[in-house]
């Protein structure tokens, strides 16, 4: 029989590790909130996590999931959604981890459309190594890599999706928790490549992209009358960069995800196929 995930069951019993101050933990509420509120089933509900400080997140989350290496989160996740496409599949990593090391898994899987929703804890830095600068590290910023600033424009993460064919984009503030609860319920019910870009504070490694920096800038795209069915309309909001839209940029409501479009599965997954041949296997062994 399997349970539905509640806030005592999906509690680890460690303590989180992160600095005092850190997004992280806000995210991680908010992501726990989000299963609680869905009454996801803690047996078809799997977390795949990078490395970094984000995916240390591996260990304070009691459910099925994978801590994968950096970048590779994504291929591992698309494995076990089509082994199982039965599961729900969140992926948790950070901006170098995405927008770096697996940028290429990324592009591969929102053109593909597979179901997954993925949480990117975006706080401009790679974090766990005390603080390099990352793709999404803005030009001129001075980091222990960049001592004479950053030289690169940083990526777009929400252009980079609209433009790779995702279907669902959006972008959540680890300080707007009960904003961001929804996005990743959203997220996880949209049927296909779901991402959240998290803009998280580092109070440690960027301290000049604080809470006041933030509150400055933020608004919502649902109090506008931003269409986000209207993909231009979401490239056009992706890139403002003075003020900074919070909300879902786009969603294709008429998203068909990549295992749906498997007729080898469409009446049992991988894995019950197995299962059956497994057991038509140990029947006839019993007979012999
Ligand atoms: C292929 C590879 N390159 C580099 C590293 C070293 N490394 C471990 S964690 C990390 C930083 C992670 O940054 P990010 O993905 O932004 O996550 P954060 O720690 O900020 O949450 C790096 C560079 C690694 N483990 N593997």
């Amino acid at each position: 029989m399997s349970c539905t995930i509640t806030t005592s069951s999906i509690k680890s019993p460690i303590t989180p590790t992160w600095c005092p101050g850190c997004g992280n933990f806000m995210i991680l509420n908010a992501l726990q909130k989000a299963f609680v509120e869905l009454e996801l089933e803690e047996a078809n509900t799997a977390i795949f996590y990078g490395i970094g400080c984000s995916g240390n997140m591996a260990d304070f989350n009691r459910a099925y999931g994978f801590h994968s290496l950096h970048g590779r989160a994504l291929p591992n996740a698309i494995g076990a959604k089509l082994a199982n496409h039965n599961l729900k599949i969140i992926i948790v990593a950070g901006d170098g981890d995405f927008y770096g090391e697996g940028l290429n898994h990324f592009i591969s899987l929102a053109r593909g459309n597979h179901d997954v929703t993925i949480i990117v804890h975006n706080n401009s830095r790679y974090s766990l190594t005390t603080g390099q600068s990352s793709p999404t590290t803005k030009k001129g910023i001075k980091t222990k890599s960049t001592p004479m600033g950053v030289i690169e424009k940083p990526l777009n993460p929400i252009t980079t999706a609209l433009t790779a064919e995702a279907s669902f984009v959006s972008r959540g503030y680890s300080t707007k928790p009960s904003q961001l609860i929804q996005l990743i319920k959203a997220g996880i019910l949209h049927p296909g490549f779901a991402l959240i870009d998290v803009i998280q504070l580092c109070p440690s490694f960027n301290k000049e992209e604080n809470h006041p920096f933030f509150a400055e800038r933020i608004y919502d795209l649902a109090e506008t009358d931003h269409n986000s069915s209207d993909k231009m309309a979401a490239i056009i909001k992706a890139q403002e960069t003075k003020k900074i839209p919070l909300g879902i940029f786009y969603q294709d409501k008429k998203s068909v995800p990549y295992h749906a479009q498997l007729p080898q599965i469409e009446k049992q997954s991988l894995i019950d196929q197995w299962s059956a041949e497994i057991n038509i296997k140990t029947a006839m062994t019993k007979f012999k």
